[in-house]
């Protein structure tokens, strides 16, 4: 692997689970790939979790590692050509990339949408001229449009405590791995198992935030719908997902991440039966107003129904909650459901530290 952006980047997603696991066995296995070979992770943007978990996965690798804070002590930089630099930018991209390129065997970046230009965003400009003038595999970190290492360890999550039905129990019952049984389940391998409904909701936030964690989630989750379906993949193996995504009028994502995603627009029923629930905002995508792109659309007041509460889970079938974090209590979930035995939030962060080893591994075997 060179890029890692998106899933089709992993290749077969029931091996990608398998490889997760085998990492989850033994995280120090494969240290000796790592000898020698520096990882530099850049930032453009806030962040805890990337951060600490792709250095903690480097680490477990063997690597050396460099984290560089653009806005904390490097110069700051200009990233368009043909710009005068007389403001406060001292230092251009086009010499920052192979300059910081010539330190690493690998980069990480995260750069979020700038909601300056729609074009811009969804075109990659920043991430596309990190590949282009590093000459080294380039991962991301969450950049305009996509969060791949997110939407990895959410679809590990899933794996992990997928409900299987219940022998013991009359049907319809179901048994989740995590809390009932005292091994995990195999991510994989597991036949005959049935659908799993995973709902994708908006939530409300007071700040306009980027579409790459709903982006990637989605496409993620649409991938493993066709690959790992025993009813309608070919391979028969891992749960069969059922994607459904809610959200106000508005929001509608881009068709390049949600094609084939049912939609409802009505909470309640998007939640009824629902194994999973994994809550995000996001900012308008610019697709059904592509005059509002990057804007809240409402006042969050009028939005605070969308909230996850009792009164959604309720609905659900004893649904587990995701969320990638960070997350603002009682803006996109209430305490008490965040704080639910049926809460995966820290496991789901936990698992980011195993996204992010298995996709430096395979750079690593492809070095
Ligand atoms: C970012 C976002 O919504 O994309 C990062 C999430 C991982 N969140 C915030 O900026 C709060
Ligand atoms: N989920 C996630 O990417 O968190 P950070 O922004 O803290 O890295």
């Amino acid at each position: 692997m060179r890029i890692f952006q998106h899933v089709t980047d992993i290749g077969d997603l029931s091996v990608a689970l398998a490889e997760a696991q085998e990492v989850k066995r033994d995280r120090y296995q494969w240290q000796h790939l790592g000898r020698n070979k520096t990882a530099l992770l850049i930032f453009f943007n806030n962040s805890l979790r990337t951060r600490l978990s792709t250095q903690k996965a480097a680490m477990n690798l063997g690597m050396n590692v460099i984290v560089l804070d653009v806005n904390q002590g490097a110069w700051k930089l200009e990233t368009e050509r043909g710009v005068i630099m007389d403001g406060d930018k001292s230092e251009h991209l086009l010499e920052a990339i192979p300059v910081m390129a010539s330190y690493c065997d690998v980069i990480g970046v995260r750069s979020f949408a700038r909601f300056e230009s729609r074009a811009d965003d969804y075109e990659e400009k920043i991430l596309r001229q990190f590949i282009e003038y590093s000459g080294r595999p380039v991962f991301f970190m969450e950049s305009a449009t996509v969060h791949p290492l997110q939407a990895f360890a959410d679809l590990i999550t899933i794996a992990e405590n997928r409900p299987t039905p219940n022998p013991s129990r009359k049907g319809g019952e179901w048994l989740h791995a995590a809390n009932e049984r005292s091994e995990a389940l195999p991510l994989t391998g597991e036949r005959g198992e049935g659908l799993i409904k995973v709902v994708m909701t908006w939530a409300p936030h007071p700040k306009a935030l980027p579409q790459a964690v709903p982006n990637s989630f989605a496409e993620w989750m649409l991938a493993a719908a066709k690959q790992l379906s025993p009813q309608r993949g070919e391979r028969g193996e891992g749960p069969a997902i059922d994607f459904v995504i809610t959200h106000p009028e508005g929001y509608e994502l881009d068709p390049q991440f949600v094609k084939g995603a049912r939609v409802e627009y009505d909470q309640m029923k998007a939640f009824e039966g629902a194994d999973f629930v994994y809550a995000k905002n996001w900012s308008c995508p610019g697709v059904t107003r592509p005059e509002d792109y990057g804007k809240v659309l409402h006042d969050y007041h009028t939005m605070m129904d969308w909230c996850v509460s009792k009164r959604q889970m309720a609905v659900t079938n004893d649904a587990a909650f995701l969320h990638c974090l960070p997350v603002r209590r009682n803006m996109i979930v209430t305490d008490d459901v965040i704080e639910s035995p049926r809460s995966l939030v820290i496991p789901e962060a936990a698992n980011r530290e195993i996204s992010a080893q298995v996709v430096l591994k395979r750079i690593l075997e492809n070095l």
